[in-house]
């Protein structure tokens, strides 16, 4: 594997081609690259130069997901928090390679990131003032990409926290894409005022703005995005101590509304499938760690 880190961009690579470029803003992965194609999606008007939240990739959602609550340590905070607009630390690679096997069959890098409540801006050390620390990992196989987070409790207060990843996948179509996994899965509608609805689709086609908040799933059940012309998965994605899904769409209004989000019919190039932990709040004891992460399976 080979590695590269300019202009606070981290990428490496796997001999078998496959390659993962994470921006040390964010610790956000902005570009995964199997079989010479690039996986995830990127708007041509994204900010990459710190001055917002990336837009594409996988941004990353801490320490709480949409806008916050009233009256909580998180009120103050941006939407989706603030890791994905602090400067994270490069903490390291370190691959695996399978000696004398076929020396490309198990290869893997991975790459950690840091970002502790020291390192946060005077603001958000004030408004969300617990002594965090999170390492996020990026590993990248020759047909996955797999993101973790792990968050620990430094301090002497408990704390309360929501995480989710969300990831823009690349599509070509969105209206060839049919979202499985989902059936039976109860459902908050952010378009119908965050209502409660159960799925009863086994393969939901994106044909409108799509916000939905899929709850407590099984991590292990993958959630596909399938192509509706052979019904086969063109992304799966299994997750580990993150039970909710969040499904999200701008679709044309929306899309024409995000200055950062362009052209305009790139809606229909992107679909966001965000494994997260958002229904409820994880509480963090005085001392205590939680992790958690997701295995993106790509076809293309
Ligand atoms: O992931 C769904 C969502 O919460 C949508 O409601 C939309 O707000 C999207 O995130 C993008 O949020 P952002 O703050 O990145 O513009």
């Amino acid at each position: 594997p080979s590695l590269s880190i300019k202009d606070n961009v981290i990428e490496a690579s796997l001999p078998t081609g496959q390659s993962v470029q994470v921006h040390l803003y964010g610790a956000t992965v902005t570009s995964w690259k199997a079989n010479g194609k690039e996986q995830l999606f990127v708007s041509e008007k994204a900010h990459l130069d710190g001055s917002k939240p990336i837009r594409g990739g996988i941004p990353l959602v801490f320490p709480v997901f949409g806008p916050p609550p009233q009256n909580h340590a998180t009120s103050t905070l941006p939407q989706h928090g603030f890791a994905r607009n602090s400067n994270w630390e490069f903490l390291g690679k370190s691959s695996s390679d399978a000696p004398g096997k076929d020396s490309k069959a198990d290869l893997t890098v991975k790459l950690d990131f840091g970002l502790s409540h020291s390192m946060l801006t005077e603001e958000f050390r004030e408004t969300w003032p617990y002594e965090f620390g999170l390492v996020y990992s990026v590993t990248l196989t020759k047909d996955t990409l797999e993101t973790s987070l792990q968050v620990r409790n430094e301090g002497k207060q408990n704390f309360e926290f929501q995480v989710l990843m969300h990831t823009y996948l690349n599509i070509a179509d969105i209206s060839d894409v049919r979202v499985k996994g989902l059936e039976s899965k109860t459902y908050l509608d952010k378009t119908l005022q965050g209502t409660s609805h159960v799925e009863t689709s086994a393969a939901l086609p994106i044909t409108q703005e799509t916000d939905r908040v899929y709850q407590n799933l099984d991590p292990a059940v993958p959630i596909e995005v399938a192509s509706a012309k052979d019904n086969q998965p063109l992304f799966s994605i299994t997750r580990e101590a993150l039970g909710d899904v969040v499904v999200w769409n701008p679709w044309i209004e929306k899309a024409k509304g995000m200055a950062d989000f362009g052209p305009d019919e790139a809606y229909k190039n992107m679909i966001c499938v965000e494994a997260g932990s958002v229904s409820s709040w994880q509480t963090l004891e005085a001392g205590e760690a939680w992790e958690g992460g997701q295995s993106i399976k790509s076809r293309l």
